[in-house]
């Protein structure tokens, strides 16, 4: 009795004291359904999927500078402690652009005013990237709202899944891009294809932006796949900033799993992007990696040997040992808006283990605003976590990205942006 008292009491308390920036969740947490863990565990027995067989931890702080210094507020995270975090990620993680010059220009391909019966504009811009007499094209495709005042915010998606996701006749539709419904909100919407940039394949680096813009011997923190992606994103944004129709400080960019890595790393390393939604993208991606929870450094790195630098292969078997943990690549957004999404089902991807990174990178948010503040404890079920400028949710089934995916997203949108 004394106890359900305490218990009652103790509510009552926190929720009195709960940060005005939360949001009202009713259901409790989400845990992964038995079942599913049991059959993933059958068919990959080398990987844990139990929760309670993560190993302890420690994060390292993205508040303690290399100095040993702890930083406290925003001026000294804009001025130094960013800059170090970001510099450990481009050695250890996803690799360094090259410093090769390169030209740039755009061509608007083809325009049609009158697409989704009037309702949008249609345009196909190339994107010419030329060093040494070669060049490469990335082909942007958009639509932008007709009805709606400009200039409009963008949501720039990073497709890795093919063309037939991302159809500019309309004749196929997919949830995947679902160009009709981002339009309806009163959002432009664009995409590229990862496989312009660079093709994902294990070839040495020969093709693609590397085999364009990559001298000499490689070194081990030379830029992978996931780089090159990321800035093939950072061309498109260059295009935006020429677009009077495009709002340039309201431009999300977003990927799905390995292109949900890429988004990560795109807003790292530009900041000229406002939002970044990262989907499913897991181990590489927003997962902390000292979990071992689904996919680990080590597999990630032998299955896709291209996606990272080769030094990212120090940190396999040897997590706990990395300067950097994937909270502080979500960190390295603040204070620009950050949402990050998972599949209930998708445990290879470890939801919880993205979730308590968005949480684990929250110090570094509230350096900008101090009510910012989402729970410890794992979101619900198909209902988004929101405060300020970051967001999760997981939904019900499997690993894709679907309308319903979607819909969150613009809400966030609607929040952040309007
Ligand atoms: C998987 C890979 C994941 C994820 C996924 C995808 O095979 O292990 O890291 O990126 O592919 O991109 O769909």
């Amino acid at each position: 009795m004394k106890n359900r008292f305490f218990l009652i009491a103790s509510l009552a308390l926190a929720f009195a004291f709960a940060p005005s920036g939360l949001s009202a969740q009713s259901g409790g947490s989400w845990h992964a359904s038995e079942e599913t863990v049991e059959r993933l565990s059958k068919g990959q027995t080398e990987f844990n999927y139990h929760e309670e067989k993560v190993p302890s931890y420690t994060l390292p702080d993205p508040l303690t500078a290399l100095s040993g210094k702890k930083v406290r507020n925003a001026r000294k995270w804009i001025g130094f402690r960013r800059g170090e975090i970001l510099e450990l990620f481009r050695k250890n993680v996803y690799g360094r652009v090259p410093e090769t010059p390169y030209q740039k220009s755009f061509k608007v391909v083809s325009e049609d005013k009158n697409a989704m019966e009037g309702a949008a504009t249609l345009r196909q811009v190339d994107i010419t990237i030329t060093a040494d007499g070669r060049s490469l094209d990335i082909h942007l495709t958009m639509f932008v709202p007709n009805k709606v005042p400009k200039p409009v915010p963008v949501y720039l998606l990073i497709d890795n899944r093919g063309p037939a996701n991302i159809d500019a006749s309309r004749q196929v539709k997919s949830e995947f891009w679902p160009a009709e419904e981002v339009i309806g909100r009163g959002y432009a919407i664009a995409v590229f294809r990862n496989a312009d940039v660079d093709p994902d394949n294990f070839d040495e680096f020969k093709d693609g932006i590397h085999g364009l813009l990559d001298r000499g011997v490689r070194p081990p923190d030379a830029w992978g796949t996931l780089a090159a992606w990321a800035w093939g994103a950072s061309r498109c944004m260059d295009y935006f900033e020429t677009d009077p129709e495009i709002d340039r400080n309201r431009v999300a960019v977003l990927g799905h799993s390995r292109g949900g890595k890429a988004a990560l790393w795109a807003g790292a390393e530009d900041q000229r992007f406002a939002m970044v939604i990262s989907n499913e993208s897991g181990c590489g991606g927003a997962a902390l990696a000292r979990r071992r929870f689904g996919e680990t450094v080590a597999r990630i790195n032998s299955a896709f040997p291209h996606w990272f630098c080769s030094y990212y292969r120090t940190w396999a078997g040897n997590e706990d040992a990395m300067p950097v943990d994937m909270h502080m690549l979500l960190a390295l957004i603040a204070p620009r808006a950050l949402y990050v999404d998972c599949a209930a089902d998708d445990l290879w991807g470890d939801p919880r283990g993205s979730y308590l990174s968005l949480y684990n990178a929250l110090p570094v948010f509230r350096l900008f605003d101090k009510t910012t503040a989402i729970p410890e404890a794992m979101a619900p079920l198909n209902k988004p976590v929101t405060s300020n400028s970051v967001g999760y949710h997981i939904r019900n089934g499997a690993h894709n990205m679907l309308l319903k995916d979607w819909n969150w997203f613009m809400d966030f949108g609607d929040a952040v942006f309007k």
